[in-house]
């Protein structure tokens, strides 16, 4: 299971990569579907949830926020199966392999993405580097004898066309290789636009990136709503959604154990999707390439 050499090249050169026409028309009409049956669960974030610096190119109208809900993957039966299916499709999984190893594992939780017409993108973000110039461990691309490795791949699953100048996700090629960090006026979209790209995508296409590549989302411009779904994997000895607790300071051992009344829900969730996987896939090679239960604390941001 190997993926073709101009993808390799490509995505080493880039940082990201396109991948046309995964999803049918059927596999999108049934996830917008879906969509639609769960639109008033949507939460936009507006005021302090908002993302972007006020007055700048990324800002949109500089009032309507993007919109996202997380918790496909355990919608009914009916509705979830196309978002499971993204675990291991057989279009993606040589690509997830590809680029983090055999054994890749979901990381934290995948969401949906919704912009009406005028709402904010979102600061570039990402990269090998922090602010300050100092390497950051969590988020890092190598290439080592001819294989790709990724700390964190994001897997965005296009679900409406995006057209030159509608905006969505944007990403700065090659910036997963980059050896000094971000000008905070580039983040923001005030400087350096030219070196900010918006790929074209189609319904159906998912687009591939290395969270160490800089990227982030340009206000959306078009009439219709845009909609994603992005899920972000990790090779099988990494986590990185755990980080999310160490915001707010490290748990103490009694609320690390707390978490523990999940363990019974991820199980069923780990098993309902193994027994939904796509033909060719056997539960022991489904649990080998996605194994959902072993990063508890992802669950949980
Ligand atoms: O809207 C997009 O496509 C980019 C989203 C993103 O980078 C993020 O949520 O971290």
């Amino acid at each position: 299971m190997s993926i073709p050499d101009i993808d390799r090249f490509n995505f080493d050169l880039n940082g990201f990569i396109v991948l046309r026409g995964v999803l049918s028309e059927s596999e999108v009409a049934a996830a917008n579907k879906a969509i639609d049956e769960n639109q008033h669960q949507l939460a936009e974030r507006k005021g302090a949830l908002r993302n972007t610096k006020s007055n700048t190119p990324l800002s949109g109208d500089g009032s309507t926020g993007r919109r996202d809900l997380s918790g496909m993957l355990g919608w009914p039966e009916g509705q979830r199966e196309v978002f499971r299916n993204i675990l291991a499709h057989p279009r993606l999984v040589p690509y997830y392999t590809a680029l983090l190893g055999a054994g890749y594992r979901m990381d934290h939780l995948p969401l949906l993405i919704t912009s009406e017409t005028g709402a904010e993108g979102f600061s570039l973000h990402g990269g090998p580097l922090g602010g300050d110039g100092s390497f950051n461990p969590t988020l890092q691309y190598r290439c080592v004898g001819g294989q790709m490795w990724n700390t964190l791949l994001a897997v965005s699953v296009v679900l409406v066309d995006h057209n030159e100048g509608d905006g969505g996700f944007c990403v700065v090629r090659g910036s997963h290789k980059l050896n000094f960090p971000v000008p905070p006026d580039m983040a923001t979209g005030e400087a350096l636009s030219e070196n900010v790209f918006q790929p074209v995508t189609r319904a159906g296409d998912v687009v591939l990136f290395s969270e160490a590549t800089v990227h982030g989302a340009l206000p959306w411009t078009a009439d219709r709503q845009r909609r994603i779904a992005l899920y972000r994997f990790a090779p099988p000895t990494m986590a990185y959604g755990r980080q999310a607790f160490m915001h707010q300071g490290p748990l103490s051992h009694t609320q690390v154990l707390g978490q523990f009344h999940l363990l019974p829900l991820v199980f069923d969730m780990c098993l309902s999707i193994v027994t939904s996987l796509p033909t060719g896939h056997t539960p022991l090679h489904g649990l080998n390439q996605c194994s959902m239960a072993a990063p508890l604390s992802s669950w949980l941001c």
